[in-house]
C-alpha cells in the first residue's frame, strides 16, 4: 500500500532530529511532527532560571559529525538552556532539518493498520498520515506533573510549571514566589528566584542531595584538547555505565580508611558534579557505603546553613543517589536569605492552595506567584498521551497497564513497526542523554535500512524476547540501591502509577552490547515478516 512517508517521528528535539537526519541518509521519507513552535524538545520547554545541563556541555553534545564538534564553540563547563536551545537550532540549520518538522503539531493518534500493516498518525490539525513506521522521540521527562492539590484553580496569581516556562521569561523582581518541590528543576532555580524576589517561600515535601557545580566559563586551551581528543573521550565514555567520560574510583568505600573516604569525598566535592557519586565503586549497592556519602553531604549542610533546624529539615535521610542527583550552583547558601522561608512538608500535605497563597501545616503563607517545580509523569508519560493503537485495536495504555514493557526499551509486542527512543527499559535517563539518543536512533535506522535490504516490510519483537528484556530490567534494578526510593524512576510521583523501575540500569556499555547481539542474531528476538 502506498504510504505518505517511510517514518512519522514525534518530537523534534535531539532524539528527533537525529533520527531524521539518518533517514533522510538512507533514503527514507519522514515527517517529524512537532508540538512547539521550535526544535530542542526538553530546552525548548523548560527555560526556567537557572536552567541547564549537569552534564559537562563538551560531552552533552552530538558525535555524529566531527565537523559539527569541532565547529561548535561551548562557552560554560555546564551550559545554560538558552544556549544548548542555539545548539539544537543552529544543528537544525546546519542539516537543513525543519523542512521536514511540522511545528505546533501533535500527533492525536497512531493507529496500527493490520490489513495493510501500516500505520495511520492522525494530528490534531485533523491530518491523517500514512506511514510504515512510526518512531516516538517524545523524551523521557516531556510530560509535566501538575499536582491535584486543592484550591489550585483559585490561586489569584500566576502559576507556572518549570517544565512549560513563558517563552518571554519570568521577572520575580519585588515579588513574593512560593515554589513547590526540591528537585533539580527548583534547585537550579530557587536560588535565582530567591535573588530576585522580595520573598520566597518553599515547600519541601522530600529533602534532595545536591553537589556543587563550580560552574566556570571554559578554558580555551581546555576546549582546544578536548576538540583534539574527542574520539578518545567519547570512546572512554562509552565504556562507563551513564556514558559519560569521568573518573571513576573502582574500589568500595566499605573497604577504604575513613581518612582517605572523606578525603575522596572533599575532591570530588571540590570538583563539583555528578561524578561524585563515582567516588566508589559500591555506592549504589551497599547501604553503609551510602551511608558514609550521605553524612559527608548532610555535614557539608551543617556546615553552610547557619540555623541548624533549617539544615536539619534541608537534610536528606534516603539512599544518596537513589532520587536523581542534583547539582547546583549556591543552593544551600539560599537557606541563609533572610528573604527565603523554607516550609517542611514530609508529613503534612500543603492543605490547600488559597488565592493568597497556601495553607500548610495549619498555616497561611502569603505570596502573589507560584511555581511549580513538580516534575513530570516520566518515561511513559508521554507516550501514553498519544492514543496508541496496536493489533486487534490495543491501547498501549491497556497494554502497559500494569506498568511498561518493552524489548530493549526500543520495541512492544503488539505494536508493529513501532520504535521507542530512550523507551522505558533503556538506560536512557540514567546516562547522558545525547549519546544514548544517538545509539538508539542508528540502531534504528540500521534495522530499516537492513529491512529494507531484506525485503521484510513487518519487525515486532516475540513475547519471549519482552518478557526475557523485563526480567533483565528488573533483575538489574534489584541489585541498586536506586530502586528502593519514592522516585520518579519508579513512577512514585504520580497517584496511581504502576511501580515498577522504568529504565535499564545495566549500564550503557552491557545495553549496547545486547543491542549489537540482536543484530548479529539476525534480529534475534524479532518476528520479521
Ligand atoms: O522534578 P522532580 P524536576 N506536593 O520529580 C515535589 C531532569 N532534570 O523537574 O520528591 C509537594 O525531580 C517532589 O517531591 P517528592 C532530572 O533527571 C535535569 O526537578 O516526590 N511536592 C520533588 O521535590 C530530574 O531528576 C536537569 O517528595 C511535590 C519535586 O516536586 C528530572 O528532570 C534539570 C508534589 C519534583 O522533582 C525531574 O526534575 C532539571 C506535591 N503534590 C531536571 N508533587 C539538569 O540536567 C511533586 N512534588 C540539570
Amino acid at each position: 500500500m502506498k504510504t505518505d512517508f517511510d517514518a512519522v517521528v514525534i518530537g523534534a528535539g535531539f532524539a528527533g532530529m537525529y533520527m531524521l537526519h539518518r533517514l533522510r541518509g538512507l533514503g527514507f521519507t519522514a515527517r517529524v511532527i512537532e508540538a512547539g513552535k521550535g526544535v530542542g524538545g526538553t530546552w525548548y520547554w523548560n527555560r526556567y532560571p537557572g536552567a541547564r545541563c549537569d552534564v559537562e556541555s563538551v560531552q552533552y553534545s552530538y558525535q555524529f559529525s566531527p565537523e559539527l564538534e569541532q565547529d561548535w564553540e561551548w562557552t560554560e563547563r555546564y551550559a545554560t538552556q538558552p544556549e544548548i536551545l542555539k545548539y539544537a537550532n543552529h544543528v537544525a540549520d546546519r542539516f537543513d532539518l525543519r523542512r521536514d518538522i511540522q511545528f505546533e503539531t501533535r500527533v492525536s493518534r497512531a493507529t496500527f493498520d493490520e490489513r495493510d500493516n501500516v500505520w495511520l498518525v492522525e494530528t490534531d490539525r485533523g491530518e491523517r498520515i500514512l506511514a510504515r513506521f512510526v518512531i516516538t522521540a517524545m523524551g523521557c521527562l516531556s510530560s509535566p506533573n501538575t499536582p491535584k492539590i486543592e484550591g489550585l484553580a483559585d490561586f489569584a496569581g500566576p502559576t507556572w510549571h518549570t517544565g512549560n516556562w513563558p517563552h518571554e521569561g519570568v521577572d520575580f523582581t519585588g515579588k513574593t514566589v512560593g515554589v513547590i518541590g526540591t528537585g533539580s528543576s527548583a534547585i537550579q532555580s530557587i536560588p535565582i528566584i530567591a535573588q530576585q524576589a522580595s520573598h520566597l517561600t518553599v515547600f519541601q515535601r522530600t529533602a534532595n542531595y545536591t553537589i556543587p557545580a563550580h560552574n566556570r566559563p571554559l578554558d580555551p586551551a581546555y576546549v582546544a584538547e578536548v576538540k583534539a581528543h574527542y574520539r578518545e573521550m567519547r570512546k572512554r565514555a562509552k565504556t562507563l555505565p551513564a556514558g559519560i567520560d569521568l573518573r571513576v574510583n573502582n574500589v568500595p568505600a566499605i573497604e577504604t580508611p575513613e581518612e582517605e573516604r572523606l578525603r575522596q569525598y572533599q575532591e570530588r566535592w571540590d570538583y563539583g558534579g555528578l561524578g561524585f557519586m563515582a567516588s566508589f565503586n559500591d555506592l549504589l549497592l551497599n547501604d553503609e557505603s551510602n551511608r558514609t556519602a550521605a553524612d559527608f553531604v548532610r555535614e557539608k549542610i551543617r556546615e553552610i546553613v547557619k540555623d541548624p533546624k533549617t539544615a536539619e529539615i534541608l537534610s536528606p535521610t534516603n539512599i544518596i543517589g537513589c532520587k536523581r542527583l542534583c547539582v547546583d550552583t549556591g543552593y544551600w547558601a539560599t537557606f541563609n536569605r533572610p528573604n527565603v522561608t523554607l516550609v517542611d512538608i514530609r508529613d503534612e500535605a500543603i492543605e490547600r492552595i488559597t488565592p493568597t497563597g497556601a495553607r500548610a501545616r495549619g498555616q497561611d503563607y502569603t505570596f502573589d506567584s507560584l511555581v511549580l517545580a513538580t516534575g513530570f509523569d516520566a518515561m511513559t508519560g508521554a507516550l501514553l498521551k498519544v492514543d496508541i493503537r496496536g493489533r486487534g485495536g490495543v491501547t498501549l495504555k491497556e497494554k502497559w497497564g500494569e506498568g511498561p514493557k518493552t524489548y530493549l526499551g526500543l520495541t512492544v509486542v503488539g505494536f508493529p513497526n513501532l520504535f521507542t527512543i530512550t523507551g522505558p527499559g533503556s538506560p536512557s535517563v540514567l546516562t547522558n542523554m545525547l549519546p544514548s539518543i544517538e545509539q538508539h536512533a542508528d540502531w534504528i535506522a540500521d534495522c530499516l535500512a537492513a529491512l529494507r535490504d531484506k525485503g521484510v516490510s513487518l519487525i515486532e519483537p516475540v513475547e519471549k524476547a519482552e518478557a526475557f528484556w523485563a526480567g533483565e530490567v528488573g533483575g538489574a534494578a534489584n541489585i541498586t540501591l536506586r530502586s528502593s526510593c519514592s522516585s520518579w524512576y519508579v513512577g512514585a510521583n504520580i497517584p496511581g502509577k504502576p511501580r515498577v523501575f522504568m529504565p535499564y540500569i545495566g549500564g550503557l556499555p552491557a545495553y549496547i552490547e545486547r543491542c549489537e547481539a540482536v543484530v548479529a542474531g539476525g534480529y534475534e528476538g524479532f518476528a520479521l515478516a
